[in-house]
C-alpha cells in the first residue's frame, strides 16, 4: 500500500477516517490554554473560552487538565462514535473532550498499573455530576468484557439514577443539585474489564427532607413516586396523588414542580435501576414504605424536627458493597476513583450544610494546589529541567481555619455541643469571636473600632473562602453538629419489621453508650480518609466552570466565568505549566506522531528514542532556545514551533488520511 509517497507495509486493521472526522486541531481558539502566545493575560484566557463556547467546543485543555464549560444543551459529542475517536489517542491529536481524559487515565490503568482518580470540581450546577456520568458511560461502553461482568457494567450504571432519585434535590442554583458527595471506584481486572464498583457517600443534606428553601424542592423521590407510582402500590402505601399539596414535606418550598424535570420518566428509568441493580420486588416496596413513612410523619402533629431527620437511610459515610463486588474486589487489579462532591454554593440564607459544603470544597481545592504543584515540580526535576517559582494563593490558611484541632470552627463547635449548661447557638459565635476575632478569612458584625459592619448580620459569620464570602447563620448549628436521635425514638425503630429499618437501627447500638462524634467532626474525618484515598492515586482534573446564573445556553456572562476562572486558580496553573516551557511529549510520543516529517525516522526508527527525536528536530531546523531533551520528553519552549510542525503533519497528509492502526493506537 502506498501512504505518503512510499510503499508501507500493512499490519493489523487498516482505517480510513475521514479528514473532517478526525481533524488534528479544532481551531477555534487555542484547544489548549498552554498554546496561548499571550498565556499571562485572563483577557486572552476568558476570550478563548468564550469563542470556543459560542461554536459550542466546550472542553479546552491546560495540559492535561480538562476546562468544561457547562453548555446548558444537549450536544451531539457522546455518541458510541465519539467514544471510539478518543481510543487510544493522545490530547493533541483532536478536539478536546472528556472522553479523551477518560481514556487517558484508563490507558493508564492498563499499561502503567496505577491507580488514577479523576477530580471533579466546580460550583453547583457547572456540570461536575454530567462529567462524571460521562465518564462512567465511557467506561461501560468503551472497556471489554467478560461473561460474567456484564450485570456488574449495568449495575455501575445504574447505581447512578437511585442515588440522585434519593440524594438529588432541585436548588436555586441547580435543579438536580447533588446534596450529597460521591466517590466512586470503578475496578478493573488485570484484562481492563471493569469488574466492580465501590461507593462512597458524604454527608447528606439530611434537613432537606423537613425544610425547603422557597423555589426549592424536597429529594426526587418523593415526587417520583407520587406522580407515578402504580395506583395500587400508593394505596398500599395509603399515599394520596391526587393532592400533593397535603403534603407537609413537599410544599414548603411552593414548587412541586420544575419545568425541565419529568418526575414520570425519572420514575420509570429508577424503577428499571433497582432491578438492574439486584432489588427483589419485595425490597423496592421496603424501600419506598420507608419513602412514604416519612411524608405521612410529616403529617402528624408532633415536632418535625424530632421526627422527621431521622428517616433517610444514608448516613455518612456509607459504604455499600455487594456480595459479587466483594468476590471480584479481591481480583481486581487497578481502580479508577471518581470524585463528584457538591459544588461551592451560596444562597441568600446559609446554614451548617453550606458550611460543610464549602469546606469540602477547599480541602478540594488543597488537593488540585498541592498535587498539580508538586506533581509538576518533581517532573522538572526528574528532567533534570531548571523550575521557576510561581506564586499562587495557598487556601490551606482556610482549611486550617475550620479543621484545625482545639482552634479551629469545628472544634469549637463541638466544644459547645458537648458544653453542659448555657450552650447554644449565639455562645458559639461569641466563642468564634473570641478565638477567631482576628484572622484574615474571619469575619463577623464586630469592627475592630468597636462599630458594625453592616454586611454581616448579629446571627452570622462571615468566611472568605477561595471561592467567595459567605455569611453563615448560626442558627440550628449546635443541634445539627449533635445530630441526636432520642433513646426511645431507636428503641422503636430497633422493633420496626421493616427490613431497611432493622438495617439501620441495630439493636446493639443502644447497648453503646458511648456519644458518636459529631457531624461536622465525622464529616472532617472522612474527607481526611478521602484525602488520603486521592492522594495514594494518580490524579486527573475537570475543572466545570458554570457560564451563566439563568441556566440558559448560550449565555456566556464575562464576570461570572471570571470570577470563577480566578479563584478554581486557572492562571496560576497555566503560568505552572508554562514555567519555561509550553509543551512537553515523551519522545515516543513525540516520535511516533512527526516521524512522517523526517526520512531518517520514517518509517520507523530503529536506534534510541532520544537519538531519533534529535534527529527529527534537527531535520526540522528547530533552534537550540526553542526545546530542550529531558530524560524521557522533549520540552518546547513556544507554542509556535509546536504549531508548524503540526502544519508541516496537515501538509503531508492526503485528503483521506491512512492510519495504520498498530502504529497510532496506543492498545
Ligand atoms: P453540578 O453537579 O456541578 O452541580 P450538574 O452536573 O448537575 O451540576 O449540571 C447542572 C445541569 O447543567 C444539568 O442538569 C444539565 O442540564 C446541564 N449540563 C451540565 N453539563 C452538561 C453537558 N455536558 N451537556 C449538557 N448539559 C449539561 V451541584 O450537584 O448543584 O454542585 O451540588
Ligand atoms: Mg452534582
Amino acid at each position: 500500500m502506498r501512504y505518503l509517497g512510499r510503499e508501507v507495509e500493512v499490519e493489523g486493521i487498516v482505517r480510513l477516517v475521514m479528514e473532517s472526522g478526525l481533524s488534528a486541531r479544532d481551531r477555534v481558539g487555542v484547544q489548549d490554554f498552554l498554546l496561548l502566545d499571550n498565556y499571562t493575560s485572563e483577557a486572552a484566557f476568558i476570550e478563548n473560552l468564550r469563542r470556543r463556547y459560542k461554536e459550542n467546543l466546550i472542553y479546552t485543555y491546560i495540559g492535561s487538565v480538562l476546562v468544561s464549560v457547562n453548555p446548558y444543551r444537549e450536544l451531539e459529542i457522546y455518541s458510541k462514535q465519539h467514544m471510539e475517536r478518543y481510543r487510544g489517542v493522545n490530547f493533541y491529536e483532536i478536539s478536546p473532550h472528556i472522553y479523551a481524559l477518560a481514556d487517558n487515565s484508563y490507558r493508564a490503568v492498563r499499561t502503567e498499573r496505577k491507580d488514577q482518580c479523576i477530580l471533579i470540581s466546580g460550583e453547583s450546577g457547572a456540570g461536575k455530576t454530567e462529567a462524571s456520568k460521562k465518564v462512567l458511560q465511557y467506561y461501560t461502553t468503551m472497556c471489554p468484557t467478560r461473561n460474567n461482568t456484564q450485570s456488574i457494567r449495568e449495575r455501575l450504571l445504574q447505581s447512578t439514577p437511585v442515588l440522585e432519585a434519593f440524594g438529588n434535590a432541585k436548588t436555586l442554583r441547580n435543579d438536580n443539585s447533588s446534596r450529597f458527595g460521591k466517590y466512586m471506584d470503578v475496578q478493573f481486572d488485570y484484562k481492563g474489564a471493569p469488574i466492580g464498583g465501590h461507593i462512597l457517600n458524604y454527608l447528606l443534606e439530611k434537613s432537606r427532607v423537613v425544610h425547603q428553601n422557597h423555589g426549592e424542592r424536597n429529594f426526587h423521590i418523593f415526587y417520583q413516586l407520587l406522580e407515578s407510582g402504580d395506583g395500587a402500590l400508593l394505596k398500599r402505601l395509603g399515599l394520596d396523588r391526587t393532592n400533593p399539596q397535603q403534603y407537609h414535606y413537599l410544599v414548603k418550598g411552593n414548587c412541586p414542580r420544575v419545568s425541565s424535570i419529568s418526575d414520570k420518566n425519572s420514575w420509570k428509568v429508577v424503577s428499571k435501576a433497582f432491578t438492574v441493580i439486584g432489588f427483589n420486588e419485595e425490597e423496592v416496596e421496603e424501600l419506598l414504605k420507608v419513602v412514604a413513612s416519612v411524608l405521612h410523619l410529616g403529617n402528624t402533629q408532633f415536632g418535625e424536627d424530632e421526627y422527621g431527620e431521622t428517616h433517610l437511610t444514608t448516613e455518612m459515610p456509607i459504604k455499600y458493597v455487594s456480595e459479587d463486588e466483594v468476590y471480584y474486589t479481591s481480583k481486581c487489579s487497578s481502580v479508577i476513583g471518581l470524585l463528584d462532591i457538591y459544588g461551592f454554593e451560596v444562597f441568600q440564607n446559609n446554614s451548617f450544610e453550606q458550611f460543610c459544603i464549602n469546606y469540602c470544597n477547599e480541602k478540594l481545592q488543597q488537593l488540585f494546589i498541592e498535587l498539580t504543584l508538586k506533581s509538576e515540580q518533581e517532573e522538572y526535576e526528574a528532567e533534570g529541567i531548571g523550575w521557576e517559582t510561581v506564586e499562587y494563593f495557598n487556601n490551606k490558611i482556610i482549611c486550617d481555619l475550620v479543621e484545625e484541632k482545639f482552634k479551629g470552627i469545628i472544634a469549637i463547635l463541638d466544644e459547645e455541643c458537648l458544653r453542659p449548661g448555657d450552650a447554644c447557638d449565639l455562645t458559639f459565635l461569641e466563642k468564634l469571636e473570641d478565638r477567631l476575632g482576628g484572622h484574615a478569612h474571619f469575619v463577623t458584625h464586630k469592627l475592630a473600632n468597636g462599630k458594625i459592619r453592616k454586611a454581616v448580620g448579629r446571627e452570622e459569620f462571615r468566611l472568605l473562602h477561595y471561592a467567595g464570602e459567605v455569611n453563615y447563620n448560626i442558627n440550628g448549628f449546635l443541634d445539627k453538629n449533635n445530630d441526636l436521635l432520642y433513646r426511645n425514638l431507636k428503641e422503636v425503630m430497633c422493633q420496626s419489621s421493616n427490613q431497611i429499618m432493622k438495617e439501620c437501627f441495630q439493636t446493639d447500638e443502644l447497648t453503646d453508650q458511648r456519644r458518636p462524634e459529631t457531624a461536622a467532626t465525622q464529616f472532617k474525618l472522612s474527607l481526611a480518609k478521602l484525602m488520603d484515598i486521592l492522594m495514594s492515586k494518580q490524579p486527573s482534573y475537570i475543572r466545570c466552570i458554570k457560564p451563566n446564573d439563568a441556566k440558559q445556553p448560550g449565555r456566556f456572562e464575562e464576570v461570572l466565568v471570571r470570577h470563577q476562572v480566578k479563584y478554581l486558580g486557572l492562571m496560576e496553573n497555566l503560568r505552572v505549566r508554562r514555567a519555561g516551557f509550553a509543551y512537553r511529549r515523551s519522545f515516543e510520543a513525540f516520535l511516533q506522531r512527526y516521524k512522517p516529517l523526517c526520512p531518517d525516522t520514517w518509517p520507523n526508527w530503529q536506534g534510541k528514542l532520544s537519538d531519533g527525536v534529535s534527529t527529527l528536530v534537527k531535520h526540522l531546523d528547530y533552534k537550540a532556545e526553542e526545546y530542550k531533551l529531558g530524560r524521557s520528553k522533549i520540552f518546547i519552549r513556544f507554542p509556535k514551533t509546536l504549531f508548524l510542525t503540526e502544519d508541516a503533519l496537515e501538509l503531508k497528509k492526503p485528503t483521506i488520511a491512512i492510519i495504520l492502526q498498530k502504529n497510532w493506537r496506543g492498545y
